[in-house]
């Protein structure tokens, strides 16, 4: 047998964080995108709107957090301030929040309230707050900027308990200076490290990666371990450049990618995607939200395919995320419940240490219909397998029904439903001993 090459050792080595492993353990959870831009019925505002136009009459965040619960997420990420700058929460550093508003007559804080609906419905909360702020006069000039943003954070961080994970969105542009701004990363996430530690960070953060697009597509190859590093890492956007990476890279975890790698990271692909076209509420979309069929299918494009999916409900003008919205996400975890309702092979007792070429059979009743499997590697060891194959003995012979590459925390695979005595499943290929911690059959 070949000699496994150092890099492929050194891939297999590199394991995620604590806080990594509950993150991805969480799978599924709401994106709550409102604003100043929900009363504009627009995506990005200008950051020049009236804070008055803010006034929701029957905002009620336990709604939010009850809807949520019901369809099965684990928490909710609210935009606490979007591009255009509008605070949600009463800043001491603009008047351009909800201080300024009519909603409860300036008293009201809408972080607050989602904190503590979100603790109530045993929900964790996380906050985005963008870095790009086209409201702020000192937006462009960079250091008065990155001193504001962190003390923007810092109240985010200490006024509203535990905070989950921290979404920083990659736009960028030119302040009033006609500047560019550049971000202090560093110190963006040292006062994160020191407030909150438990918390991710997202995106232009270093613990949980964007997947690349905004449609619910994960890889059906999806590397946690890979080349692409997060921005605050010493040598990472170097590395970024030299192998041509970026977050839409279709491969950076490879063994033709890692082979020309200097450094390696943990760093898993959250799918991000709205259940309407837009992120915000827009009443002439009350009739575009995404199908049931849409939304299993995203599913298992994204808890599927080793990834957390982070779905996106806008609250409408009223406060409450809307009927049809909540309808369609009812439907979501009925549907969800009925295929995982019950696993038609018995639960692994203990970890599956395969290496590359080991089989392990698993008895079926011949009689139940099935279409998913389900395969997990138990991320804390790492994430080795390279490719498995799936077989079903059907009339005394050995069909194959499916077939995968990537594992990791959670590998979902649909085919045309059929029935078996048994099933046969082949880790073909590993980059070490692979640790198979769950094998299901739906
Ligand atoms: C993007 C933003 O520009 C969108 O408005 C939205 O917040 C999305 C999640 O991230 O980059």
């Amino acid at each position: 047998m070949a000699k496994t090459p150092d890099y492929v050792k050194y891939a297999a080595s590199i394991v995620p964080t604590e806080r990594q492993i509950k993150w991805q353990e969480t799978e599924f959870y709401a994106f709550i995108h409102y604003g100043i831009n929900t009363y504009t019925n627009s995506e990005w505002g200008n950051g020049n709107e009236d804070p008055e136009l803010f006034n929701p009459e029957k905002l009620d965040c336990r709604q939010w957090a009850k809807v949520c619960q019901l369809a099965g997420m684990k928490g909710v990420i609210l935009t606490a301030k979007h591009h255009d700058g509008f605070c949600l929460w009463p800043t001491a550093y603009t008047d351009h929040c909800v201080r300024s508003s009519k909603w409860m007559d300036g008293k009201g804080d809408v972080v607050a309230e989602c904190a503590k609906a979100c603790k109530e419905f045993g929900m964790e909360f996380g906050v985005y707050l963008s870095p790009w702020d086209r409201n702020a006069e000192c937006y462009g000039d960079s250091p008065a900027y990155n001193a504001f943003f962190i003390r923007q954070l810092t109240e985010l961080l200490t006024k509203y308990g535990n905070v989950s994970e921290v979404w920083f969105d990659g736009a960028c542009a030119e302040g009033p200076n006609g500047k560019v701004q550049v971000y202090d990363w560093k110190a963006i996430h040292a006062a994160i490290k020191e407030l909150q530690p438990q918390a991710v960070t997202a995106i232009m953060g270093n613990d949980v990666r964007w997947v690349g697009n905004e449609g619910g597509l994960g890889r059906k190859t999806e590397w946690s371990v890979n080349a692409f590093g997060p921005v605050s890492e010493d040598g990472a956007l170097e590395q970024r450049e030299q192998l041509g990476l970026t977050e839409m890279s279709a491969d950076m975890g490879s063994r033709e990618v890692i082979a020309q790698a200097q450094q390696l990271y943990w760093y898993p692909s959250e799918v991000d995607v709205s259940i309407r076209p837009g992120w915000f509420y827009h009443a002439e979309q009350d009739f575009q939200v995404r199908s049931l069929n849409n939304l299993i299918d995203i599913y298992y494009q994204s808890v599927g395919r080793n990834s957390v999916l982070l779905l996106n409900i806008p609250p409408d003008r009223r406060g409450l995320l809307h009927e049809n919205d909540v309808e369609r996400l009812h439907e979501f975890r009925s549907a969800l419940d009925e295929i995982f309702d019950r696993n038609l092979v018995e639960p692994l007792k203990k970890t599956w240490k395969a290496e590359s070429g080991d089989s392990m059979v698993f008895d079926v009743n011949g009689e139940d219909m099935f279409g998913t499997f389900l395969i997990s590697e138990d991320i804390s060891k790492g994430q080795r397998v390279e490719s498995f194959t799936v077989e079903a003995l059907v009339d005394g012979e050995w069909e194959l029904i499916a077939e995968g590459t990537t594992i990791g925390y959670r590998r979902l695979l649909r085919f045309e439903k059929t029935q078996a005595e048994q099933i046969r499943v082949t880790i073909t290929s590993t980059r070490a001993t692979a640790n198979i911690s769950a094998i299901g059959l739906y």
